[in-house]
């Protein structure tokens, strides 16, 4: 074979193995705006209403929902879930209309804590597993997650952002709040373009104008 030939053969396998590097990479983190990787999971926890169930975040397109990543048996991620737990009660007694869920992620390997951590809370409670056996839990790192985050979709499963409980701790009332506001704020469809509120007198009586027909 010519040397030129060869030169052309040997730039095409690197352009392949870059190409490749760059799939690999850019599978390994979810860009704000994107589509989560899908998944199936079992849900363990025996209280939840899809105890036993595969769950994926497919099934909750057309909702927005808040994944929380966590490592059952420590008395922190318990605190963290309990506390999701009453977010979710609050959510359904207080926004029923805003229809959010909140699901949990349990690492690989920390099975054991599972019944620890769902005792008295109906939130899903999701097992991941390590499939591909490399020692890392598979969707925490499809999903490109650290401890303790929670990652909000909106109802086409894109990512919102990633809240972490490691900065806002929920325990602190000023977070919580924080995170309710935002979950509200995802699930709170926006105005149409060109399209304003205006508030006409005490009587509390709203007019929609479009803005632009008195210029
Ligand atoms: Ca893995």
């Amino acid at each position: 074979m010519c040397l030129p030939c060869k030169n052309y053969l040997r730039l095409r396998s690197l352009a392949a193995e870059l190409v490749a590097i760059s799939v690999l990479v850019a599978g390994s983190s979810v860009a704000t705006g994107e589509m989560v990787p899908d998944f199936a999971l079992q849900d363990v926890n025996s209280i939840s209403a899809t105890y036993g169930q595969l769950v994926s975040p497919r099934d909750y397109l057309q909702q927005v929902s808040a994944w929380y990543f966590g490592q059952a048996g420590g008395g922190t991620c318990r605190t963290d879930v309990g506390y999701l737990d009453q977010m979710q009660r609050d959510l359904d007694a207080n926004d029923p209309e805003a229809d959010i869920r909140i699901l949990g992620v349990n690492r690989a390997g920390y099975e054991s804590g599972s019944s620890a951590v769902t005792a008295g809370r109906d939130i899903p409670w999701l097992q991941d597993v390590d499939g591909n056996h490399d020692g890392f839990s598979d969707v925490w790192t499809s999903w490109d997650v650290q401890y303790r985050d929670l990652v909000i979709l909106n109802g086409e499963n894109e990512k919102l952002e990633t809240f972490s409980l490691v900065v806002y701790d929920l325990r602190n009332p000023d977070s919580y709040d924080a995170l309710r506001k935002k979950l509200i704020a995802a699930a709170t469809v926006p105005e149409p373009a060109g399209v304003t509120l205006l508030a006409a007198g005490a009587a509390g009586l709203f007019i929609c104008r479009r803005r632009n027909r008195d210029r």
